[in-house]
């Protein structure tokens, strides 16, 4: 039988898609999944691409299956189950051979995987893949880690099976080791902090205007087709618009307010704490869904505190759902922005060289954030890598206008009671970084004060001590 051009272990959701579509480019693709059951039931509804698949039940025989040298991918749960496969992969595996993560994993991990291999073992890539069941089926935004030689060999199958924007294709080779891992984690924290701030102006309209899901919906269809214009505007448009089967109401008034997470978002705030880089928005996403799950603790606290704001908002005109379309595009920009600078920080710290502008070109189509305004960050970063997108004259700009909307929502909503966190956070990261002289002179004496920490004075080199003692 002729060989497969490439393996894949783990026919979950993730992994049968994408094997999917690996078949559905033209490659021949061997799989393996540890339930051997779910890989017959998988090869049986492949369909016309049943021809393109070598279904295994064993390791030995995937390894047997695929020609010389070969990628295999693993799409697995994110942990230990990566660290069995390749344990249990090795011994069929050549020292050509390539072993690419494709699972969320931690990047930490993946340099660990990497630096465990012997000079005999595989080579090992860690690769991010964005865009849920559907990108995987026909095309993902693909971010990889590893040595350009490895990226070489498997370049041509993921160029094929990513998505395309304008014809462009949405996989590259990010840095090496850890950077794939790394920037699928900071696509996930920009993720959760845009979703958060939607849900934020969903809670505005819904209970500051009082407007019921189906209006809402049909406002966030508006802003899609405007400079919001993304696949998460575009899907919570249609969720908001959607009827419950079983009771015939508005589908969103019969689900529980209370989000779950699998740690990506809070990989990503914690590397950017580590780093020592603010990620506000994305910190006060993370927070909110946190919050979001201590259903039983809001009830008792909503019961003791009762209404403090007015829980509506004083501003009810249409020019109030102007200034929400402007201030959350605002507050995307600095969540953006934020994420871009751990992206840029973490570069530098591991000696990556993530290219910014490639990973905006790659997220423009495919990935869950998906979005035109991808499209002008990259153009932002061409020729001006690692500096803060705020200072992009193109957001500057836009950031002078849309700040004074953000900053309009943040305040009516504050005195209506309602919460904005990763709006307001976004909005204080602004102000913080548009502000050059800051309150941080105090924090500086305070310090050197209790801790004799020592202080640098405006325009002088060196560390200097305050007139404490002087001070009684
Ligand atoms: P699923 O839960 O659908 O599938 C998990 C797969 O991992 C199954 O094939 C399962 O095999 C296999 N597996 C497990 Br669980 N433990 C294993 C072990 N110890 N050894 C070997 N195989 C094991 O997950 P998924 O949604 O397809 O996610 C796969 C990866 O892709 C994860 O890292 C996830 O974070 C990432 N990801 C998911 C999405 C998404 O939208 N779902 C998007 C991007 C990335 P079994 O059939 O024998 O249980």
């Amino acid at each position: 039988m002729q060989q497969a051009d490439i393996g894949l272990i783990g026919l979950g959701v993730m992994g049968a898609n994408l094997a999917l579509n690996i078949a559905d480019n033209g490659y021949r693709v061997a799989v393996f999944n540890r339930t051997v059951a779910k890989t017959r039931e998988f090869y049986e509804e492949a369909g016309r691409l049943k021809d393109q698949i070598i279904p295994c039940d064993t390791l030995e025989e995937l390894a047997r299956s695929i020609r010389a040298p070969r990628p295999i991918i693993l799409m697995v749960k994110a942990g230990e189950a990566v660290d069995e496969q390749v344990a249990a992969l090795k011994p069929f595996l050549a020292k050509e051979d390539i072993i690419i993560d494709a699972g969320n994993a931690n990047f930490h991990d993946t340099v660990r995987r990497l630096a465990e291999l012997g000079p005999n073992d595989p080579t090992f890539v860690g690769m991010g893949v964005s865009g849920g069941e559907e990108g995987a089926r026909h095309g993902p935004s693909i971010m990889v880690g590893g040595t350009a030689e490895s990226y070489a060999r498997i370049e041509p199958v993921l160029t094929a099976i990513s998505a395309k924007f304008e014809g462009f294709p949405c996989s590259a080779l990010l840095g090496p080791d850890g950077a794939g891992h790394f920037v699928k984690t900071i696509h996930n924290g920009i993720e959760y902090a845009d979703m958060q701030m939607i849900a934020e102006v969903y809670g505005l309209l819904r209970d500051g205007l009082g407007l019921a899901p189906e209006a809402i919906g049909k406002i966030f269809e508006k802003w899609n087709t405007g400079p919001l214009n993304s696949y998460l505007i575009e899907i919570t448009a249609k969720v908001l618009q959607a009827t419950d089967r079983k009771t015939g109401k508005p589908a969103v008034d019969v689900i529980l307010d209370s989000a779950g997470q699998k740690g990506t978002g809070r990989w990503a705030a914690i590397e950017a704490q580590m780093l020592g880089i603010p990620a506000t928005a994305i910190e006060a996403a993370v927070a909110a869904r946190s919050i979001s799950s201590l259903v039983k603790e809001r009830s008792d606290a909503s019961a003791a505190y009762g209404e403090l704001g007015s829980a509506k908002l004083a501003d009810k005109g249409l020019a109030f759902i102007d200034a929400l379309e402007e201030g959350l595009l605002a507050g995307k920009i600095a969540a953006y922005a934020q994420g871009f600078d751990v992206m840029a920080g973490a570069s530098k710290e591991h000696g990556w060289n993530i290219p910014l502008a490639t990973t905006a070109r790659i997220w423009r189509a495919g990935c869950i954030i998906r979005s035109q305004f991808l499209d002008e960050i990259a153009a932002a970063f061409e020729g001006r890598e690692g500096k803060n997108l705020l200072l992009a004259p193109a957001f500057i700009d836009r950031m002078k206008t849309g700040s004074q909307s953000l900053r309009r929502i943040v305040a009516e909503a504050a005195l209506a009671g309602l919460p904005t966190p990763a709006l307001s956070a976004a909005l204080n990261y602004f102000d913080g970084y548009r502000q050059a002289r800051g309150s941080a002179n105090l924090i500086q004496a305070q310090r050197d004060f209790f801790g004799a920490h020592g202080f640098k004075r405006i325009g002088e080199e060196g560390d200097f001590h305050g007139p404490w003692s002087d001070a009684g």
